[in-house]
């Protein structure tokens, strides 16, 4: 890692940090590579970062329209857990838990994971057996997953309403202790310095317009800025524009693009330890180390490509976060924003080859897809080596949708739905 002395800093702000050395190269690009990606989001980046490590294939462009993490990496609420109800969905979200347990040390890179738990709370029955279940089946999946109560968890969360005079009194909560926050900005940069450090190619303000298509088979791809650019493989991972993605290649996908927004407070005292959702008043909410409080709730109920939001969820998010902890009732908020989220039928991810030869997704994580970085990245890696999906992403390609064997996972998405 670069590290620059007190000195140092003073002599870079004084030139307007001139010749300050960049963390990643700015290439131009060649004209062929052995593997394009589509997208320089998080899952793009950390697939390349695979591809790179694990199978030796360092001949890659990522070709991103913006900048390196100006899409939902860095948009969203941080929250990371792998309490999903599905052994296959399970698996893959503890897959990549495992790797989020050693990403510091693997990239070099301080991601700032903090396993502080994470809560579900539950206002009805319903809610309550719910739970349940999902604790159950975590546990004989070999995920940690408890229920606590009453006085315990008021204990736990002191903030929290868990008086029987909230409108929703609390009944009881799901918590995944190992579930917590990363920083999300530092997950974009370290696999970005990573993967650059390996050989891999960071084309930013390079958006992709069209796929180059002969004879059924992808051999490269259209971009604004430079042409047509040639590859053996070519795997798009480009959330919330996958559908427009699949457009250009000539097939359509099972997903709809909706915004999904958070905001966050002036910083105060902390008072929070841990992350909350409660998927039936509505809202979750974690406090940075900042103080900052970072809240959340539900995506637009209708489909969209503005980064914003709207007002009303503004609203009705804010609400339950009042109900579930009146002492914030007096917060200001300082920022919102949005990023727009690939929604699938079942909630679950697509990781496929695709009608088009050597062309393969990776996309439709939904509201949930932040936790997944690492595990995504990992698996679509393998299936860009190789051809054929990975053995924990074999569920989750499109063929699903022919047979009929969904991965439902409404429930574990939950509060952001
Ligand atoms: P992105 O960062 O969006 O990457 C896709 C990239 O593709 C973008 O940079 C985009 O510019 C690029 N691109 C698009 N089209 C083209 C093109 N034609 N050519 C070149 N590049 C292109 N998940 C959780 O697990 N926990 C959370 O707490 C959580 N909270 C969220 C809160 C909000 C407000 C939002 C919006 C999302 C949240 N998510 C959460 C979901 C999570 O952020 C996403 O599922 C995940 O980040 C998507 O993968 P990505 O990082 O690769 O996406
Ligand atoms: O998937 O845990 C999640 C989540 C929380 C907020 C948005 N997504």
């Amino acid at each position: 890692m670069q590290r620059y002395s007190g000195f140092g800093l003073l002599k870079h702000s004084l030139s307007f940090h001139e010749n300050w050395q960049r963390v990643w190269r700015n290439p131009t690009p060649k004209k062929r590579y052995d593997v394009i990606i589509i997208g320089g989001g998080g899952h793009g980046l950390s697939t390349a970062y695979y591809l790179a490590k694990e199978h030796g294939i360092t001949n890659i462009a990522v070709l991103e329209k913006g900048h390196l993490g100006g899409g939902n990496i860095c948009r969203n609420t941080t929250i990371v857990r792998s309490n999903y109800l599905w052994d296959e969905s399970a698996a893959l979200y503890e897959h990549s838990m495992k790797l989020w347990e050693g990403l510091s040390q693997d990239l070099n890179y301080n991601q700032m994971f903090s396993q502080r738990g994470v809560y579900h709370t539950c206002h009805t029955l319903q809610d309550l057996r719910t739970n349940e279940r999902l604790v159950h089946a975590n546990r004989l999946q070999g995920v940690d997953n408890e229920m606590v109560y009453g006085d315990q968890l008021q204990k736990e969360i002191p903030a929290l309403d868990c008086s029987p005079d909230a409108r929703y009194p609390i009944l009881g909560a799901s918590v995944q202790r190992r579930g917590g926050n990363a920083r999300h900005d530092a997950v974009a940069w370290g696999y970005a310095r990573a993967a650059d450090a390996l050989g891999v190619d960071l084309i930013q303000n390079c958006e992709v317009i069209g796929m180059e298509i002969n004879d059924g088979k992808i051999t490269g791809v259209k971009t604004r800025a430079h042409g047509t650019i040639k590859a053996d493989r070519v795997g798009c991972v480009t959330a919330g524009n996958s559908g427009v993605m699949a457009k250009m290649a000539g097939f359509e996908l099972p997903l709809e693009s909706h915004p999904l927004q958070a905001l966050v407070s002036e910083p105060i005292k902390p008072f929070l330890d841990t992350v909350v959702m409660s998927n039936h008043v509505h809202g979750y909410m974690s406090q940075s180390d900042k103080g900052d409080l970072v809240i959340g709730a539900g995506i637009d109920g209708w489909v969209g490509y503005g980064q914003r939001g709207s007002y009303s969820i503004i609203e009705h998010t804010i609400q339950a976060i009042v109900e579930l902890f009146p002492c914030t009732s007096r917060v200001r908020m300082n920022r919102q924003w949005g990023g727009i989220v690939d929604t699938c039928p079942d909630a679950s991810p697509i990781i496929s080859a695709t009608p088009v030869k050597n062309l393969f997704f990776n996309c439709g994580w939904g509201t949930g897809g932040f936790k997944g970085t690492p595990g995504s990245g990992n698996v679509f890696a393998h299936m860009l080596a190789h051809g054929r999906a990975h053995p924990l992403a074999e569920p989750f390609t499109m063929n699903r949708f022919y047979t009929g064997a969904l991965v439902d996972e409404h429930g574990a998405a939950g509060v952001a739905h």
